[in-house]
């Protein structure tokens, strides 16, 4: 790659095209983190960052504060937290990649996931859905600076 390509792709790495995507748990558990990420880059998409690690319950609670009045809060950080998680920012070419990410990933609710799509081939239980990804920009803003804070 020669210099011009090289700073041009610095100057397209926009936090806009970025999103947060983490393989939860029950990923790292069924061995499926090479699967998840096989496809995120076969769709064209890069991963910019990457950590093994399991969460502790605060950072968990902070990820899913938007659920916190909700009644399934507690057994969603519980699950979240009983072991490693892989957390990544992923980029693409433009600024719809967290739009992109959720069609892969498929919808919440296993029943309504459409095979083809993360969940909708490889999970049976909405509790255990292998994967989260930023819903929106500003979601991908703050769950990026929360699990990555030093970019
Ligand atoms: P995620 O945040 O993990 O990517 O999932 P999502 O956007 O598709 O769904 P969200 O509404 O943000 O819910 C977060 C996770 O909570 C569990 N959930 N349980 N019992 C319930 O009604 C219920 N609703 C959601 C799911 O595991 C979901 O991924
Ligand atoms: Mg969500």
């Amino acid at each position: 790659m020669n210099s011009t390509s090289q700073s041009s792709q610095a100057e397209n790495s926009t936090l806009a095209n970025s999103t947060f995507i983490m393989c939860k748990p029950d990923a790292v558990e069924r061995g499926l983190v090479g699967e998840i990420i096989s496809r995120i880059e076969r769709k064209g998409l890069r991963i910019t960052a990457l950590e093994l690690r399991t969460p502790e319950r605060a950072l968990a609670e902070a990820h899913y504060e938007e659920h916190a009045e909700k009644p399934f809060f507690g057994e969603l950080v519980d699950f979240l937290t009983r072991g490693p998680v892989v957390a990544m920012v992923v980029e693409g070419p433009d600024d719809n990649t967290f739009s992109l990410m959720r069609t892969m990933i498929g919808k919440t609710n296993v029943d309504d996931a459409q095979p083809g799509s993360i969940r909708g081939d490889f999970a049976t239980i909405t509790n255990e859905n292998l994967v989260h990804g930023s819903d929106s920009h500003e979601s991908a803003a703050r769950e990026i600076g929360l699990w990555f804070p030093a970019r």
